[in-house]
Order: C-alpha cells, then sequence, then structure tokens
C-alpha cells in the first residue's frame, strides 16, 4: 500500500553543529544528485531568517462541492469556460488536499520547513461569501490543518484571499462593487475569531495585481476583459478592503493577532535600452504594475503614485471620459491605507524589458496603453516551463532594492519564488533557479541592507496552475494526478530545499546524473 509519499530516507541529514565550518557530501538520494554545504558568512542566512513553501486553496484542495462548500469563481469559469484552461481541466479535485493534509503536513515535517503559507478558500467557510451562514465543516477543515502544523512546530502564513471568490459575491460584480469590501471585513472577523489564536502571520490578499488586472481586465476568472476600467475598480476596492481589514486588527484584535500584511507580486522592469525615455518608461511601469498596489500602503504620502494619477486622468480626457477612469480615494481613505500593512509580503519570480511605447494613444482604454510601456523579454534569457517565466536572478536583486529605496527599506517577507518545469523528479534546473535566486536574495540582505525576513518556495507540490491547468509543474513534489490518491512524490529540488531549510546555507549542489 502506498502512503501516498516518498518515506523519508534521511531524516536527520541536515543537522549539525552551527559555528563551525563544516561541508557535508550526501553519497546518493537515489536520484543521482549531490550535496554539499558549508557554514560560511557569504552563504548562510541569518539565524531567525524563515524559510517554508506555499500552496493556495483552489490550487491544491479540490473537494470543489464537498460538505457545504460554496461555488467560486474558478469553479464557475472552469465549468463553463473550459476552452479558456489550456488542458481543459479544472480544480475540482486538484491535488485533494482537502483530504490529503495530513501527508502534505508530512512532506513539511520532511522538508524540515519553519513555515507553511496556504490560503483559506472564502466559500469553504462562507458559502454565499456572507457571514450570516457559517459552514463548520469548512471550519473543522481549516481547524485540523491549523492543528496538525502546529502540533509539527510549523508556524502557519495564511492567505484570506487567493482569488476564489464566492460566485455569489460575483453575482453582485464582485470586486468592481464597493460593498464588496464590507463583506471582506466580515469574513476577516469570522477568520480572526475561529483562527487568531492559532496563526502568526496573515495575509489579506495575494497579488491584487493579477487577479485585478488578469482577473477582471483579462482572462482569469471571472474573465471580464475589461483593462483600464474594470481593473482599476477591483484595486480601489482591494485596497479599501485590505486597509479596513488592518484596521479591524488594530482596533479589535491587537491582542489577539500577531500580525497582518499583504502580498503584491513585483516582476523586475528593466529598461529596454540606455535612453533617457526607455529609463523613464520602466520607472513609470514600476509605479503601474507595482506602485499601483505598494504606494498607497507603504509610502509616506499613501495614495496611487502621482505619475499613475496623472496619466490615467489625462488619457481619461483624451478619450472624451467626464471623468478618470482611475478611482479617487477620499482623504479619510488614504489615511486609512496608507501604514496598513505589518510588513510586505512579496512575490518574485522573473524580469521583463520594457521601452517606451512611441505609438499614439488609442482611443479603447487599457492599463497597457495608459502605463505607456512595451513589455518584452530577452530570448538569451533560460526558460521555464511557463512562457512568462524567465530565469533572470539578479532581477530578484533588483526589486528588492527598488523596495528600499521606494518604501524606506520596510521588512520583507518573501512569500512566493519559484520555477515551473515538466514532470520529472530529476529538476537540476529547479536547483539552479533556486541557487541563482537565493544567492541574488543574499545579496540583497548582506551587500545592500534590503530588511528580509524569511523566504517562501512556489510550491510545496505540482497543482492547478489556474488557466495553464495542470501542465505547468511548480512543485518541490511531483503530483501524479493519474492515480487515485494522488500519489506525491519528492523531486531532487526537496532534497535541496530541505538542506537549505535546516542547515539555513545555500546547499553547494553537484550533480552528478
Ligand atoms: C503566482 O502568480 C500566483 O500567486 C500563484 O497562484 C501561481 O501558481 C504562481 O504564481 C505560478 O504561476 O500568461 O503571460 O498572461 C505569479 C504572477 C501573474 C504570473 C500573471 C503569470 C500571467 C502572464 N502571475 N502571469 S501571461
Amino acid at each position: 500500500m502506498s502512503l501516498g509519499y516518498q518515506s523519508p530516507r534521511r531524516r536527520r541529514a541536515g543537522d549539525m553543529t552551527w559555528g563551525i565550518i563544516a561541508s557535508m557530501l550526501f553519497a546518493s538520494f537515489g536520484f543521482g544528485g549531490t550535496f554539499s554545504y558549508e557554514r560560511s558568512e557569504k552563504l548562510c542566512f541569518p539565524d531567525d531568517f524563515i524559510f517554508g513553501v506555499a500552496t493556495a486553496a483552489y490550487q491544491i484542495e479540490g473537494a470543489w462541492n464537498t460538505s457545504g462548500k460554496g461555488e467560486s469563481i474558478w469553479d464557475r469559469y472552469t465549468h463553463e469556460r473550459p476552452d479558456r484552461i489550456f488542458d481543459h481541466h479544472n480544480g475540482d479535485v486538484a491535488a485533494d488536499s482537502y483530504h490529503l493534509f495530513r501527508q502534505d503536513v508530512r512532506m513539511l515535517e520532511y522538508l524540515g520547513v519553519q513555515h507553511y503559507r496556504f490560503s483559506i478558500s472564502w466559500p469553504r467557510t462562507l458559502p454565499s461569501g456572507l457571514s450570516n451562514e457559517i459552514n463548520e465543516d469548512g471550519i473543522r477543515y481549516y481547524m485540523e490543518l491549523l492543528d496538525e502544523l502546529n502540533s509539527h512546530g510549523i508556524s502557519p502564513i495564511v492567505t484570506m484571499y487567493h482569488w476564489d471568490l464566492p460566485q455569489a459575491l460575483q453575482d453582485l460584480g464582485g470586486w468592481t462593487n464597493p460593498i464588496i469590501a464590507e463583506y471582506f471585513v466580515d469574513y476577516a472577523r469570522v477568520l480572526f475569531d475561529h483562527f487568531g489564536d492559532k496563526v502568526n502571520v496573515w495575509l489579506t490578499f495575494n497579488e491584487p495585481l493579477s487577479f485585478c488586472h488578469d482577473g477582471y481586465g483579462g482572462l482569469d476568472a471571472p474573465g471580464a476583459h475589461s483593462s483600464g476600467f474594470e481593473d482599476y475598480l477591483c484595486a480601489h476596492n482591494v485596497l479599501r478592503a485590505h486597509g479596513m481589514v488592518y484596521r479591524l486588527y488594530m482596533d479589535q484584535y491587537k491582542d489577539k493577532i500577531k500580525s497582518v500584511g499583504i502580498t503584491l507580486d513585483f516582476s523586475w522592469l528593466e529598461p529596454a535600452t540606455t535612453s533617457d525615455a526607455d529609463q523613464k518608461a520602466a520607472e513609470t511601469a514600476r509605479q503601474f504594475y507595482f506602485g499601483w498596489f505598494a504606494h498607497p500602503i507603504f509610502s509616506k504620502t499613501g495614495d496611487y503614485p502621482p505619475i499613475m494619477r496623472e496619466r490615467v486622468d489625462t488619457i481619461s480626457k483624451r478619450q472624451h471620459f467626464t471623468r478618470s477612469r482611475l478611482p479617487s480615494f477620499t482623504p479619510e481613505e488614504v489615511e486609512m491605507i496608507r501604514g496598513s500593512s505589518d510588513f510586505l509580503g512579496l512575490n518574485h519570480y522573473t524580469t521583463y524589458l520594457i521601452a517606451k511605447n512611441k505609438g499614439k494613444i488609442s482611443l479603447t482604454p487599457s492599463f497597457e496603453a495608459d502605463m505607456g510601456g512595451i513589455v518584452s523579454q530577452k530570448k538569451e534569457w533560460p526558460k521555464s516551463n511557463s512562457t512568462w517565466l524567465k530565469v533572470v536572478p539578479w532581477g530578484f536583486r533588483k526589486s528588492l532594492n527598488w523596495v528600499r529605496l521606494a518604501y524606506d527599506n520596510p521588512t520583507v517577507f518573501i512569500t512566493e519564488n519559484g520555477m515551473s518545469l515538466e514532470r520529472g523528479l530529476k529538476d537540476s534546473r529547479r536547483i539552479n533557479y533556486l541557487d541563482g535566486y537565493l544567492k541574488a536574495l543574499l545579496t540583497a540582505m548582506t551587500k545592500d541592507n534590503c530588511r528580509v525576513v524569511g523566504y517562501t518556495y512556489w510550491s510545496l507540490m505540482d497543482n492547478f496552475e489556474w488557466t495553464r491547468g495542470f501542465s505547468e509543474r511548480f512543485g518541490l513534489y511531483e503530483v501524479d494526478y493519474d492515480s487515485p490518491n494522488k500519489v506525491r512524490t519528492a523531486r531532487s529540488s526537496a532534497e535541496y530545499f530541505k538542506q537549505l531549510a535546516q542547515t539555513r546555507c545555500i546547499p553547494t549542489w553537484n550533480y552528478t546524473v
């Protein structure tokens, strides 16, 4: 009988005495790779730095209509529009973590990680999105998961919203309807009341840029395809909702809840050439893609980035709108949102080039036209199994430094970083990605003084990769979707990550085939 995960072979392999400079060489893990690592200043993270892995509810849980769970926009979208999903799959079963979460925790234990970042499904806990009806089975599920983590000494880091909006709220306009901010606060209150004392770190949102720009402005669920309009409405209400939850925590839960933050994604945006025009366009693009959410929360002045305000206002006028397509905060809202995060959760994967768009601005609104840059990537950059994800470690260091300078060196927690490949256990290219990005991170911390407190790899295991279905695999563990019990098997990178998490030093890795 299969346990559904690979049993640990070398439980204590990573244990070693701190302080002595040592080097260890593991003969073989059965996959043909060997590791050695040494505790030297330049390759080790500080002792209080934490390592973990991440997942998200819709991407791993399955059990989409089990025990009272409500329908989410991703359930609806994948069922109604399978043509919009690359391999026509959906998250109905996914990695079946709703049933197999105890195996997941055993994998986390094997890796020796200090934390696990996962998300709670809003429609699993509140089927209609509203707090009048609480689904007890949903509460039970997350309670058991939290207890399992805490009893193994793994610190839970919980995202309240990782894109699976209750469909009932989408029927009211979803994130484009201002009332949703109040409903999100009600949901947060339910989470604080039930789970507050079991969770160290809360994240309100995962990547509002993605679910506003790609969901309301593009072809992710709900697939509104209304760029330059609905994406701005979405962002506006997400920022209000985030600020309101932070104030709820400060006013009413300060003694129960330890910290509340938000996760934003920041791809590095490098000027395509050294020309002034391209450098200016790249900085404007950073303000649009990242400052859109970061400036209202993390800048001294709050509100949207001035350049974004100016460009969208001007272009809206030229397009004959009576008012700007970018909504305005009241002065009270600016104050409520400013400073509303204990730290910055940062997802970083890749780098793009930005060139100034010299063409005429079209009459059709779009975020891209407002931003005014042309986005590309260099052909030479090593590929992953995702078209958008190229391996550019130096972009990580630049992103961290930009954040340091723009927002007065805030506390940063890396909540996602990772690489997709095809199926296969010998993922030397993933180890190479990790090696490059971890070195860039360590340099940003030690040489540039960026304040980073933890690192989270995306993902613990393969999962439902949104519109890319199961075709792109980010896991340290491979999931066999064809097996009835969704067997999880450690990849080479899991052994690498185990060394990293247990020693806090970047393993020196020799791939011997
Ligand atoms: C993260 O987003 C998500 O938080 C996570 O759920 C996801 O599994 C992980 O990345 C891996 O993808 O196809 O050219 O239109 C990362 C940011 C933004 C990257 C949207 C992909 C689509 C680019 N994502 N983007 S494209």
